[in-house]
């Protein structure tokens, strides 16, 4: 008879979840088979329906995801309960099979994904999304799934929790380099708690993956260090068996090649990768449902699908855990100071008020940049919760999102090139996860200075306002640093903090004293009124505050008043705010940000559309810089001091 394996199950819904026993018994065996037929006809019905969708590698990742939704550690239930199994469909296109496994497997009714498949409104979309019970991530942009798996065995450990983390790849897929960043980054990290299965059909869309990009898969994976275990993907007693393997293994985290044909079980459809992302024509259907010896029902659910779409939209709600924001840091008129120096005080002081206590988890990632961004000596102090990837941002960015989904602080810091440039589709795939990511980039804008244009992120509003959820924070100096820092990290859903790389001044009131100093509240989303003043209002963005103090001191000289607004949160304009500005004669405003669009853009669009008129004028950074001083770099692009008094003398 089977033995027990010697652990103690996390949550145990029936006595074989998580993987509880050696090996498969006949009744289970039998189970999944019929269950494997049922499923196959479901894919091909749901995609037919559909008319699109990808049946090929759906067919071939089957008995895969019916093995692990049917054995893994999670509860249809409960679905989201914190101690279940993490499972991950990095071939988000093979959805047909992910939702035709998780259905037999109890978490929502079958009839509703096939007559829903890829309807507008429906959860059952074309590529697997987080609306559907069950799925835990959002994939379809190959290359992120591992290292989405990794966010959650890293929260696994520092919950203290011994939940597993299982990750479906295709194999064409292995083609993209993030894999490879994610596959070091788990063995340094001995993520014992991952496993990968690897769907190896040998096919992808234009056909053969050896001519397509020859790679040996097996080898890379094992010269990263992983453990390479290779089984025929459509025998259930050598699937169940290696990742009984995998989940019991304290050694490397474990691959799982699994051989498979792509459209297996429909002869006309093996081996062809015509099938990979079409499904079979209507005329074709009652054979290939016939050859599985599935009834062709598919007018009853024709019907069904004309009625709308069927099956709710899960809510993907946030948990954010509990912050204590600990004590504003105050920085002095004369002190020396850079924003990012500020951040990297805020969140130690932020950790040293939550660390230790029960269930706070707390992540900080860098990419070998951390005495430059100044996550250094949360590094020091918190060394286990501190992650150094290397040059690996695009696994990063999704680790960092991945980790940020569950109930953790998830902190990633990089200069702005890296951390909104070179991942912008991880931080917009993050965002499609309802991620609560705290990204905190420095070295932003031409503020960078000497390092010269390829390091001038000058469009982070730009890309990140292109998504529906980032909001993008610029704090001014130091003090609002501090503040900004405490809020975001107390904060669901996704923020950028945006800093330059030199040190600014602390902004003074007209008495000398810190603008952001004792008493000082952060509102998100509001305008701060730095001086008053009539005819133009010059709206500083963030850091260029500094560069508005000076203008505004020039400009008095001539016995020119204007008034000085601070902005720091860009997604969101204020309505109050913005009728505000537009009592005066004419709004500067000035950035450090790509012209085109920047704050001014949005500004004065808002306006616009709220019927707001007035004169306006963007300073910002027209072309990309050079290599300098930043005081050269602004005199150059016309954001200095002098020349913005120049331009609004020439306004009046
Ligand atoms: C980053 C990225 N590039 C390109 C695509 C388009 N695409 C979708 S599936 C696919 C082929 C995937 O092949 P494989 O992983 O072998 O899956 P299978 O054909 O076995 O279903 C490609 C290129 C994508 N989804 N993501």
């Amino acid at each position: 008879m089977l033995e027990k394996v010697n652990r103690e199950p996390g949550i145990m819904f029936d006595k074989w979840r998580g993987f509880t026993y050696q090996a498969l018994c006949a009744e289970w065996r039998d189970k999944l088979a019929a269950m494997a037929t049922s499923a196959r006809g479901n894919i091909l019905k749901m995609t037919s329906l559909a008319a699109s969708g990808h049946p090929g590698g759906s067919m071939s990742s089957i008995d895969i995801y019916l093995t692990l939704y049917n054995f893994a550690n999670i509860d249809p239930a409960q679905p989201t309960r914190d101690d279940r199994d993490r499972i991950i469909v990095s071939h988000g296109h093979t959805s047909p099979g992910a939702y035709s496994a998780l259905a037999a497997a109890g978490f929502f009714e079958i009839d509703d994904a096939i007559a829903g498949f890829r309807l507008a409104g429906s959860p059952f979309e074309g590529h697997v999304e987080r609306s559907v019970p069950g799925i835990e991530w959002g994939t379809g942009n190959l290359g992120q799934g591992l290292s989405v798996g990794i966010g959650k065995a890293i929260y696994a450990r520092l919950s203290g929790q011994d939940f597993h983390t299982y990750v479906i790849m295709g194999d064409g897929e292995q083609q993209k380099g993030q894999i490879s960043e994610s596959r070091r980054i788990a063995v340094k990290y001995k993520l014992s708690g991952i496993t990968v299965v690897v769907d190896y059909n040998g096919l992808q869309i234009s056909g053969q993956i050896k001519d397509i990009m020859p790679q040996n898969i097996a080898d890379e994976w094992k010269a990263d260090g992983w453990q390479v275990i290779e089984i025929d993907g459509h025998n259930f007693d050598e699937i169940y068996d290696a990742l009984y393997r995998a989940r019991v293994s304290d050694g490397p985290p474990v691959m799982i090649l699994a051989r498979t044909v792509m459209g297996k079980n429909v002869s006309f459809m093996e081996n062809k990768e015509s099938f990979h992302g079409a499904p079979v024509k209507p005329d074709r259907l009652d054979e290939a449902l016939g050859e599985l010896g599935v009834d062709n029902d598919l007018d009853r659910y024709r019907e069904k699908r004309s009625q709308g779409a069927p099956g709710a939209r899960r809510a993907i709600g946030a948990d954010y855990p509990e912050v204590d924001t600990g004590e504003p840091i105050l920085y002095a008129p004369d002190a020396k100071m850079d924003n990012r120096g500020a951040f990297g005080k805020a969140l130690v002081s932020v950790a040293d008020a939550n660390m230790g206590r029960d269930g706070f988890v707390m992540g900080v990632f860098d990419c070998d940049l951390a005495t430059s961004v100044k996550t250094h000596a949360f590094g020091q102090k918190y060394p286990d919760s501190f992650f150094q990837f290397g040059i690996s941002e695009h696994s990063t960015a999704s680790v960092a999102g991945s980790l940020s989904a569950e109930k953790a602080v998830s902190v990633w810091a990089d200069f702005g090139v890296f951390g909104v440039d070179e991942t912008y589709n991880q931080a917009r795939l993050n965002d499609v996860n309802h991620s609560s990511l705290k990204l905190f980039c420095t070295h932003c804008g031409i503020n960078v200075g000497e390092d010269g244009m390829t390091h001038q992120c000058i469009d982070y509003f730009g890309l990140l306002n292109s998504t529906y959820g980032w909001k993008v924070i610029t704090p001014a100096d130091p003090n609002q640093t501090d503040r900004i820092v405490r809020y975001v990290l107390s904060r669901p859903g996704n923020h950028a903090v945006i800093m330059g790389r030199s040190a600014v001044p602390i902004v003074t009131d007209e008495a000398g004293q810190p603008y952001f100093g004792e008493g000082y509240e952060y509102r998100y989303g509001r305008m701060e009124t730095i001086r008053e003043g009539d005819t133009v209002a010059l709206v500083c963005a963030g850091n260029m505050l500094f560069v508005g103090l000076e203008a505004f001191g020039l400009l008095r000289k001539d016995k020119i008043r204007v008034a000085l607004y601070s902005v720091s949160d860009w997604s969101d304009l204020h309505a109050d705010d913005l009728k505000a500005l537009s009592g005066y004669r004419h709004v500067v405003t000035l950035e450090d940000h790509n012209v085109k669009t920047g704050l001014g853009t949005a500004m004065a669009s808002s306006m616009l559309e709220a019927g707001l008129a007035t004169g306006f004028t963007k300073l910002g950074v027209g072309r990309y810089g050079g290599s300098g001083k930043p005081a050269e770099l602004y005199k150059m692009l016309g954001i200095d001091a002098a020349s913005v008094a120049e331009r609004i003398r020439a306004l009046l």
